[in-house]
C-alpha cells in the first residue's frame, strides 16, 4: 500500500469513527431530550424551569444527591405527585436524565424587579362595595381550589351551593389568603403568577408573575402587602397588595453569599412580620412589615431605647435567625412566639422561641410530620398539637407546654391534611398514600381516638378537609377528574351533599381564615 493510500485509510477511519461517535452522541442526547419530553416536561417545564413540579435545575438540585435522584426517578417521590418511572426507565435512562438535570441551562431567565413590573397587569377595576353583589353571608363562602382543570369555585357556605366558577393559572399550590375583611383572596401558582381575586364583585382585578417557580405567598394582616416565596430565582418578592405591583425583589443569601431557595413565608400578625422558612440555609427569616421596624442587630430586634445609636435600616428589614439545621415545613403558635418546625436531618422537630431567636427544645416526631397542617386544640386542660405524618400513617400528638408526644394515633397510612373546628369535638385528617386513600379518619379530640374511618367514594382518594364557619360541617375533596365536594353534618357524621367538581384540592373559609381559627391552616 503506497503513502498515500495509507493516509486515506487512516482518514476514512478517523471520519468514520468520529461521525459514529457524534451519531452515538446524538442517538443518545435525542433519547433523553425525548425522555424529558415525554415523562417529565409536563409537570417541571418543557425548560425544566419547573410547573406543577419544581425546578430540576443544579441550583434547586443542592441538597439531593445524583443517586437520589435516579432514586426518586425510578422510584417517585414520598408526599409529592412524582410518580415511579421503574417500570418506564431502566436504571441508564435513569441515571442519563438525572446527568442531564444536573447540567446547568446554558441560560435562565432573569426574573428581576423588570421583568416582575413587565409582567403586571391590571385587569379589572376594584368598585366600592358595601359587601357581595350576590346574595349570601360574605363570611361564609368557601373558596375550592380545583386542579383538575385550573379553576375554582365560589361556594355558599350556608346553602353550599355553587356561586361561580372562574379560570385560575395553571397548578395554583397552596393555600389562597385573604384580606382581613375577606373580601380579595390572593393565590400563587406553582410557575410563580399570583393574582388577586374580588370575591365581592367576582372578578380577578389584577395578577403579576412574581417568580419563574413559586412556592407560596402571605399577605400582611394590615393588608398592605404580599409576599412571595420563590424557589427560582431564590427571591423573595414584596408586592403592593392593592394592584400586585412589584416593591422589593430580596436575594435570599446567607452571609457567605450562599443563596438558597425559599421554603414557605407566613404573616406572623402580632409581630407585623413575615416569617419565612428557607430551603437551603439553615436559618429562619423574619422580616418586619411595619413602617418604624424595630432595628435588626445581631439576630435580634430591639426595641429603640436599647437599638439606640443603630443605624437606620428602612422598611423590610431581614433579621436572620440561625438554626443548626434547616427547616422545611413550620407551623406556629396561637400567640405567634414559638415555631414548631420540621428539621431535615435531625429527624425531631425544633421549637424556636421567636423572640429570643433560638430552639428551645426538640419535638419527639419522625417519619416526616407535615406541620404545615397541624392543628392546635384544648386536650385536658392543656393545648396540644396534632400532625399528620407525610411518611407514617400516625397522627402524632404533642403537649405544646412539656413538649412531650402524648399519644401516637395510628392511622391507615400517610396523611397529608389535618382539620378541625373550635366547636366540632372531632377533628379529620386524611389517609392520602397508600391503598387506603379513600379514606379519612374521625378523630375525637375529648379521648383522641379513631372514632369513625369515612370512605366518600370507595376506591378513589379523599383529601384536605375544611369546616364551615360554625363548625358544623366538614367538606372533604374527592381528588379526582370526575371529583365531588362532599359535605358532612359533623355531628351526625353523615354525609348531607354531594357537589361535583374537577379534582377539587384545598377548600377555604372566609371566617376560619381570617380569624385564624385554630383548626385550619393560616
Ligand atoms: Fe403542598 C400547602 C409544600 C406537595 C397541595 N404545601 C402547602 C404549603 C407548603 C407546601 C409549604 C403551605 C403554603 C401555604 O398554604 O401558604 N407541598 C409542599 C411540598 O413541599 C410538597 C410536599 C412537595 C411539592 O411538590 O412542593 C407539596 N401539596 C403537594 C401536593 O402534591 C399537593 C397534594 C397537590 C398540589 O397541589 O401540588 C399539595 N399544599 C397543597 C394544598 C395546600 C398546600 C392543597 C394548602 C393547604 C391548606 O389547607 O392550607
Amino acid at each position: 500500500m503506497k503513502w498515500n493510500q495509507i493516509l486515506l485509510f487512516i482518514v476514512a477511519g478517523v471520519v468514520i469513527w468520529t461521525s459514529l461517535l457524534s451519531g452515538n452522541a446524538r442517538a443518545t442526547t435525542d433519547t433523553i431530550e425525548e425522555d424529558y419530553t415525554t415523562h417529565c416536561a409536563e409537570c417541571h417545564g418543557a425548560g425544566r424551569l419547573g410547573g406543577m413540579g419544581p425546578a430540576l435545575l443544579p441550583e434547586n438540585l443542592k441538597r439531593v444527591s445524583k443517586d437520589e435522584a435516579v432514586e426518586v426517578i425510578l422510584n417517585g417521590r414520598t408526599a409529592t405527585q412524582m410518580p415511579a418511572f421503574g417500570n418506564i426507565l431502566d436504571n441508564e435512562k435513569a441515571r442519563a436524565l438525572v446527568e442531564m438535570i444536573y447540567t446547568p441551562l446554558a441560560h435562565i431567565p432573569v426574573w428581576d424587579i423588570e421583568a416582575i413590573r413587565a409582567s403586571h397587569k391590571i385587569l379589572a377595576p376594584t368598585p366600592a362595595l358595601d359587601g357581595p353583589i350576590f346574595d349570601a353571608d360574605p363570611t361564609n363562602l368557601f373558596i375550592v381550589v380545583e386542579l383538575g382543570d385550573h379553576h375554582a369555585t365560589v361556594l355558599d357556605g350556608d346553602l353550599m351551593e355553587p356561586i361561580h366558577r372562574f379560570k385560575t393559572h395553571f397548578a395554583l399550590h397552596g393555600g389562597p389568603k385573604y384580606s382581613s375583611d375577606g373580601r380579595f383572596v390572593y393565590f400563587a401558582s406553582r410557575d410563580g403568577w399570583i393574582s388577586k381575586y374580588d370575591l365581592w364583585n367576582l372578578t380577578t382585578v389584577s395578577e403579576v408573575r412574581a417568580g419563574i417557580n413559586t412556592r407560596n405567598l402571605a399577605v400582611s394582616a394590615d393588608d398592605r402587602f404580599v409576599m412571595v416565596a420563590n424557589y427560582l430565582p431564590h427571591t423573595l418578592v414584596i408586592l403592593d397588595a392593592e394592584d400586585l405591583s412589584p416593591i422589593r425583589v430580596i436575594d435570599i443569601r446567607d452571609a457567605e453569599g450562599n443563596s438558597s431557595r425559599a421554603s414557605a413565608v407566613y404573616v406572623a400578625p402580632p409581630r407585623e412580620s413575615f416569617v419565612v422558612a428557607l430551603k437551603d440555609i439553615a436559618e429562619v427569616w423574619e422580616i418586619q412589615y411595619r413602617d418604624n421596624p424595630l432595628p435588626v442587630y445581631n439576630g435580634l430586634m430591639h426595641d429603640y431605647r436599647l437599638a439606640e445609636g443603630l443605624a437606620e435600616q428602612g422598611m423590610f428589614p431581614v433579621r436572620r435567625i440561625q438554626l443548626d439545621d434547616y427547616l422545611d415545613d413550620f407551623f406556629f403558635s396561637q400567640d405567634y412566639r414559638r415555631l414548631f418546625g420540621t428539621a431535615r436531618n435531625s429527624k425531631k422537630g425544633q421549637v424556636v422561641q421567636m423572640d429570643i431567636g433560638r430552639k428551645i427544645a426538640e419535638l419527639d416526631i419522625d417519619g416526616m410530620p407535615h406541620l404545615g397542617s397541624g392543628i392546635t386544640f384544648d386536650y385536658q386542660g392543656r393545648t396540644v398539637l396534632a400532625t399528620p405524618n407525610l411518611r407514617k400513617g400516625e397522627v402524632t400528638v404533642i403537649d405544646l407546654e412539656t413538649y412531650k408526644t402524648i399519644r401516637r394515633i395510628e392511622t391507615l397510612g400517610p396523611g397529608f391534611f389535618m382539620r378541625s373546628h373550635e366547636n366540632s369535638r372531632y377533628a379529620f385528617v386524611d389517609v392520602f398514600f397508600g391503598k387506603d386513600s379513600d379514606a379519612i379518619h374521625v378523630i375525637d379530640k375529648a379521648t383522641l381516638e379513631i372514632v369513625e374511618t369515612l370512605r366518600p367514594e370507595p376506591g378513589k382518594t379523599a383529601a384536605h378537609v375544611e369546616f364551615d364557619r360554625d363548625g358544623r360541617h366538614a367538606l372533604v375533596s374527592i381528588w379526582d377528574m370526575d371529583g365531588a365536594v362532599v359535605v358532612y353534618d359533623t355531628a351526625s357524621l353523615k354525609e348531607i351533599k354531594r357537589l361535583p367538581m374537577v379534582k377539587p384540592s384545598g377548600k377555604y373559609n372566609v371566617h376560619n381564615k381570617i380569624t385564624r381559627s385554630s383548626g385550619t391552616s393560616h
